[in-house]
C-alpha cells in the first residue's frame, strides 16, 4: 500500500502532496467484541489500542466495534479467517468449533479459582493452545479473561441442580457446556450473545449464564431477577487476530501486536478482579436477588459425566496436562 503510493512520482505538485499525506495515513485495525463499551472487554480494547498506536508511532490505528456490531463471536471468528475482521476479543464459547483443542478449558469446575486458571493459561498449556490456533487459520495473541460463570433466571431462586431442573437456559454455542447443562437437567439453548438480551426479555428462554462482568456490562438485571453464584465454569477470553493481517507484518510489527494483546489481557483481568469485588453489590442495588451460598458439591456431581464424554472424544492428554500444571 505504501510502496504503491510512493511509486507515483511523476505527477502534479498537488497530487504529490496528497500522496505524501496518504503515505502517512495509518492502517486501520478493526477490533470487535460482543460486550458494551463499559465492559471489561472494552477496557481491554482500550489498552490494545493505546499500546499498538504508541509502539507503532501511529502506523496503526485501532477502531473498536463493541456490542456485537461485527456480529456474534462465531461470526467474528469466521471474519478473522477470511480477513474481514482484524482483531477479536472473544470467550472460548464458539472457539472449540474451530480449534477443538480449546474444549478442555470449557469443562465445568476445572479450575478452583482465578489464580489457578490464570496460571495454567500463562504457562505451557496456554501457549500450546495459542500456537494450535495457527493450525486453524487463526492467530492466538494472548489469553485474556471473561470470568467464572454463574446462572441467572427469571423464574425462581436456584441453589441446587434440582431447582434448576427444567429451566430453559441459553448457553454458548459450545458442546462441552451444552453437555454439562444437560447433565444438570437443564434444557440448554445455544444462541449467539447479541441475541440473548431480547430472548430473555421475550421469554424465549428463562435464563442464561455468564460472569458478573457480563451481567453488569449487559444490565441483565432489567430482564433477570435471580442470580446464583454457581461459578460452574471458568470462562477464558482470548485476543485473536487474522492471519491475513498478521502474515503481512514485519517481525517488529508483529511484536507490537503481541505486546498490545498482552497489555489488553492484563487490563481486562484487572477489571475482572475489580468487578469480582464490587459487582455483586451493584447487581443488588439494581434489584437482583443474589444467592451467594451455593453448595457446589451437587452441581459438581451432576456434571461429572461431561468429563467422560469429553475424554471419550478427545482423550485425556490435555486434561492431564491442565491438572498437572496447577
Ligand atoms: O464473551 O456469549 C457469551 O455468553 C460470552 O460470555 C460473551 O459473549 C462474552
Amino acid at each position: 500500500r505504501r510502496s504503491l503510493v510512493t511509486a507515483i512520482t511523476s505527477v502534479t505538485t498537488a497530487a504529490l502532496a496528497m500522496g505524501a499525506l496518504s503515505a502517512q495515513a495509518a492502517q486501520t485495525v478493526n477490533l470487535g467484541h460482543t460486550l458494551s463499551d463499559s465492559s471489561h472487554y472494552s477496557v481491554g480494547a482500550d489498552a490494545f489500542k493505546e499500546t499498538l498506536e504508541r509502539l507503532s508511532d501511529g502506523e496503526f490505528e485501532v477502531v473498536e466495534h463493541p456490542s456485537g456490531a461485527l456480529g456474534g463471536e462465531r461470526a467474528m471468528i469466521e471474519g478473522l479467517q477470511i480477513g474481514t475482521v482484524d482483531v477479536v476479543i472473544t470467550s472460548t464459547g464458539p472457539l472449540g468449533n474451530f480449534v477443538p483443542g480449546t474444549y478442555v478449558l470449557d469443562l465445568p469446575f476445572l479450575f478452583a479459582d482465578y489464580d489457578e486458571a490464570r496460571c495454567v493459561l500463562d504457562g505451557e498449556v496456554g501457549q500450546d493452545l495459542l500456537d494450535k490456533m495457527g493450525e486453524h487459520n487463526l492467530v492466538g495473541l494472548a489469553w485474556s479473561e471473561n470470568g467464572f460463570r454463574h446462572m441467572t433466571n427469571s423464574r425462581r431462586p436456584v441453589t441446587s441442580p434440582a431447582d434448576a431442573e427444567g429451566l430453559k437456559i441459553r448457553t454458548m454455542e459450545n458442546k462441552v457446556h451444552m453437555e454439562a447443562f444437560e447433565q444438570m437437567g437443564v434444557s440448554p439453548t445455544p444462541m449467539a450473545f447479541p441475541e440473548v438480551f431480547t430472548a430473555l426479555q421475550q421469554g424465549t428462554v428463562d435464563g442464561q449464564e455468564n460472569p458478573i462482568t457480563v451481567i453488569v456490562a449487559t444490565k441483565f438485571w432489567e430482564v433477570q431477577d435471580h442470580l446464583s453464584l454457581t461459578g460452574h465454569v471458568y470462562s477464558p477470553a482470548v485476543v485473536l487476530s487474522s492471519p491475513i493481517l498478521i502474515d503481512g507484518l514485519s517481525e517488529e510489527e508483529r511484536s507490537w501486536f503481541d505486546q498490545a494483546a498482552q497489555a489488553s489481557a492484563a487490563a481486562t483481568r484487572e477489571e475482572v478482579s475489580r468487578l469480582e469485588r464490587d459487582g455483586v453489590a451493584l447487581l443488588r442495588e439494581n434489584g437482583m436477588t443474589v444467592n451467594t451460598e451455593i453448595d457446589k458439591g451437587p452441581f459438581q456431581e451432576a456434571v461429572k459425566p461431561a468429563y467422560q464424554i469429553y475424554t471419550d472424544q478427545y482423550g485425556s492428554e490435555m486434561l492431564d496436562r491442565v491438572r498437572g500444571s496447577d
